[in-house]
């Protein structure tokens, strides 16, 4: 099991606020490539970023569509690891836990977490592309994209593109917690897309104690007051174990 410094499993242990912000490296070892890896095979030659866009998929729905639904089809066979199993059982040890998910992958829920607000949407979930309203899934199936039922614009996925707001109420609720929190924990993520990546920031202005777990220097390293360089899926067993 990996060791966890003891003085901060003493912060652990004294803090009644705990805010938790997930990226994609926590889903790596339940065989969802990180967002920045995911562009194997087929997709080797296209850049994340020129794909999640409104710009991408007015240019090329069907392009778009269908990387989507290459990466709907593994996450469905993903199933949570001891990563988010361990951040499930925090959540009943803390008075006030809030777990943030840039993720879409739902693999929190699936794990058992309670409270997850998911900052860039839901993969799982449709809408429309241009009334923006919710399409179920029995819409979601013949021409690719499908239609929306209601006004014929085109279906795309329930995620937030780069250029879109972030659902207001949820980063709303993830400012607040990263201000009241003791402990700031940042777990799988390059720390390069915003606004998620100020929360930590946020948290720090407020007195927090900033923990990153990730195998490699983000940019938010130089701020955080404890680094546990590994992969999630073992590390927060350990802190969960330990604390
Ligand atoms: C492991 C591991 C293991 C590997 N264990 N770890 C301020 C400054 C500059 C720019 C901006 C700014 N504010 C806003 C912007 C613009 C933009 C932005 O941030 N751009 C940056 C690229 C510079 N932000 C936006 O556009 C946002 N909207 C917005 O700001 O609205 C207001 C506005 C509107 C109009 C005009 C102007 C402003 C929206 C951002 C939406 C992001 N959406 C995506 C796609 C979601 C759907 C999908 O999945 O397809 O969200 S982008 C992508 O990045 C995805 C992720 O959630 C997000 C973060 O990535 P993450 O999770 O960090 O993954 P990776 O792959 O980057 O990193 C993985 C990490 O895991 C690595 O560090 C590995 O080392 C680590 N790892 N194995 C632990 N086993």
């Amino acid at each position: 099991m990996s060791q966890v410094p003891i003085a901060l499993l003493m912060r652990l242990r004294k803090a009644r606020s705990v805010a938790v912000l997930t990226g994609a490296g926590i889903s790596a070892e339940s065989g969802v490539p990180t967002f920045r890896d995911a562009m194997t095979g087929l997709w080797a030659r296209f850049r994340p970023e020129d794909l999640a866009t409104r710009e991408a998929f007015r240019r090329n729905p069907k392009l778009v569509w269908d990387w989507y639904q290459w990466r709907r089809g593994l996450i469905e066979k993903a199933r949570p690891n001891a990563g988010h199993e361990a951040l499930a059982r925090l959540e009943d040890r803390f008075a006030d836990f809030t777990l943030i998910t840039q993720n879409v992958d739902d693999l929190h829920r699936k794990a058992g977490s309670r409270k997850v607000l998911e900052l860039h949407g839901n993969i799982r979930r449709n809408k429309c592309f241009e009334d923006n309203g919710p399409v179920d899934d029995r819409a979601a199936e013949g021409e690719a994209p499908p239609r929306c039922p209601r006004c014929g614009g085109r279906v795309r996925p329930d995620v937030v593109w780069f250029g879109e707001y972030l659902p207001q109420a949820e980063l709303a609720a993830a400012f607040e917690a990263s201000r009241r929190c003791e402990v700031f924990l940042c777990v799988g993520t390059s720390a390069l897309v915003h606004p998620a990546a100020s929360l930590p920031v946020e948290a720090l202005k407020h007195d927090a104690c900033l923990v990153e777990i990730n195998p490699v220097e983000t940019p938010l390293s130089p701020l955080c007051e404890f680094s546990l360089r590994g992969p999630a899926a073992s590390m927060l067993p350990g802190l969960l174990a330990q604390t």
